[in-house]
């Protein structure tokens, strides 16, 4: 009566390369927001395995009928709409900065090539760090048009940012909106004159020690969460984080976001990717918008985009060794 068809997906699809903490805590929400269905890929096959079918046992019990493929094979990720890229190493003791820089680049190189061979139209999100310069080689090697590829981090530190300003003026979160550009590491931008609790700006319902101390905390949270977990890095948030982003994009709602994208003048900045507000709909980074920002604020975003580029110059000097 019933015909049995398991691996029946039906769109949209996402994939998600990697089936660490933050690529399996994103797979959970996309199919239990009744979002899309997921292939979800790790290089350790049996890991993406357990994870799916653990969420494929939840399903009765969250109520949805999205599918969850785990596998280690990119012919079952054809045809995705979007790509969310979370395969990586974590930063071990002993290891350089230029260490992880040339491991994650390589395992980033390898799982673009091949999820893009099966998906040559899909967008491209890229969370694996470090972020900005990820994000770069994901867009060179891809060969995609700049408004399909994009790297998830803004949206992260600015909901972190939103937390912070909550938890000091005891609002809801509902009511705060935060900005915050440039790269994903110390030297980002957290823009108080863009933050706002129901329209109003922080600067007016705070003292500037207050938010200096919101500005600081927000930059160094993701470490302060390193050091708290003890083993591994956030991952709700970031989930939650690229979940946004993915939504906006399959449902296109064009929502105004940060997010890394490619700059082609913007800001005074170009050939790089890094944070900046952009308006996501289904092609992708529809546009950049550019926010009227002081001699000091835009000073700050520089200071930010010349260590990106940094970066990026390392990435090329490894590349050509
Ligand atoms: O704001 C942001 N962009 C970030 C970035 C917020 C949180 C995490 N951030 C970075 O995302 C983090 O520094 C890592 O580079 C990635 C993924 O973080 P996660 O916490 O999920 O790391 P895990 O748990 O170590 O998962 C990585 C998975 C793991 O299962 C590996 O087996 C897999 O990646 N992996 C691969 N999958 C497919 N193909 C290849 N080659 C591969 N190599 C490793």
């Amino acid at each position: 009566m019933f015909k049995s068809n398991p691996h029946h997906i039906s769109h949209p699809v996402v994939s998600v390369i990697g089936a660490g903490n933050v690529g399996s805590t994103l797979a959970q929400r996309i199919v239990e927001k009744n979002l899309a269905d997921v292939i979800l890929l790790d290089v350790v096959a049996s890991r993406s395995q357990g994870v799916a079918l653990d969420l494929m046992q939840a399903r009765a019990l969250e109520n949805h009928d999205r599918q969850i493929i785990g596998t280690d094979d990119y012919t079952h990720t054809k045809d995705s709409d979007v790509i969310v890229i979370t395969a990586g190493v974590p930063r071990k003791d002993g290891m350089s900065r230029d260490d992880l820089l040339k491991i994650n680049a390589k395992i980033v190189s390898e799982v673009t090539l091949r999820a893009i061979s099966h998906s040559p139209n899909a967008v491209i999100i890229v969370v694996t760090n470090p972020l900005d310069v990820m994000t770069y080689l994901t867009w060179e090697i891809s060969g995609f048009a700049t408004n399909k590829v994009m790297g998830m981090a803004g949206v992260l530190d600015a909901s972190r940012f939103q937390a912070f300003i909550a938890m000091e003026l005891g609002t809801s979160t509902a009511d705060i909106n935060a900005m915050v550009m440039g790269g994903h590491g110390d030297l980002m931008v957290p823009l108080p004159r863009y933050s706002t609790v129901s329209g109003v700006p922080i600067t007016e319902l705070m003292s500037a020690d207050a938010i200096a101390r919101l500005v600081d905390r927000t930059r160094n949270g993701g470490a302060e969460i390193v050091k708290l977990l003890q083993t591994g890095s956030a991952y709700f948030a970031p989930a939650s984080a690229a979940y946004l982003m993915v939504e906006s994009i399959l449902r296109n709602r064009r929502r105004i976001i940060p997010a890394a994208a490619y700059l082609q003048g913007e800001y005074g900045l170009e050939g790089l990717f890094m944070g900046v507000p952009v308006q996501l709909g289904q092609e992708g980074v529809d546009m950049v918008v550019e926010l009227g920002l002081s001699p000091e604020e835009l000073e700050a975003l520089h200071t930010s985009a010349t260590s990106v580029r940094a970066n990026i110059q390392r990435l090329k000097a490894i590349h050509e060794r």
